[in-house]
């Protein structure tokens, strides 16, 4: 009856066990999606959402990065950034293409302006006028004839890529952006 006994509190600590590690496991997938703007914050009429903790201020405006993103499509970041009362960043002038260089800090990342409606006819995903461009030498290049969409990379400069893919070249997360 003891070994019994033994046994029961042994199948207790593997169960006990089990679950800390299903705990572990996923805590990274949570921690992935950041906060929610809390409820009570300010909701004026006619002012943009808050942005959510953790998202950076730069010239009245705030942006945060999702990096090593799953299943990470320039639509999917584009959806997200919307779901949070953003956009996928928008960006019009050398300051700002500065700081969000700082801000991937080396990393590939989605931004909002593709041309996948009509190749060449670069847009923004807030309609804001395509005036101000930051592109890499070579680029953009169509390359394959399959690439739409912007992102930055090295040195935070401007590459035309695929909407998805895992290639080296390609973004592993996306910049949103508030419009305060
Ligand atoms: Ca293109
Ligand atoms: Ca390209």
């Amino acid at each position: 009856m003891a070994s019994m006994g033994y046994r029961s509190s042994m199948n207790t600590l593997k169960a006990l066990a089990l679950a800390a590690l299903l705990a572990v496991c996923l805590i990274p997938a949570q921690a992935e999606e950041p906060p929610a703007p809390p409820e009570d914050a300010p909701a004026l009429p006619g002012n943009a959402p808050a942005p959510p903790s953790g998202a950076v201020a730069h010239g009245g405006h705030h942006y945060l990065l999702f990096d090593e993103v799953e299943d990470l499509s320039w639509n999917r970041g584009k959806a997200h950034c919307a779901r949070l009362g953003g956009h996928l960043a928008v960006v019009t002038s050398a300051a700002e293409a500065e700081f969000i260089a700082e801000l991937v800090d080396g990393r590939y990342a989605f931004l909002g302006a593709s041309d996948d409606a009509e190749e060449g006819v670069w847009t923004w995903v807030d309609g804001t006028p395509w005036e101000f461009t930051w592109w890499m030498d070579g680029q953009p290049n169509n390359y394959g004839g399959v690439e739409d969409y912007l992102a930055t990379y090295k040195k935070g400069r401007w590459v035309d890529v695929e909407a998805s893919g895992e290639d080296f070249w390609m973004p592993t997360g996306y910049v949103c952006e508030w419009d305060r």
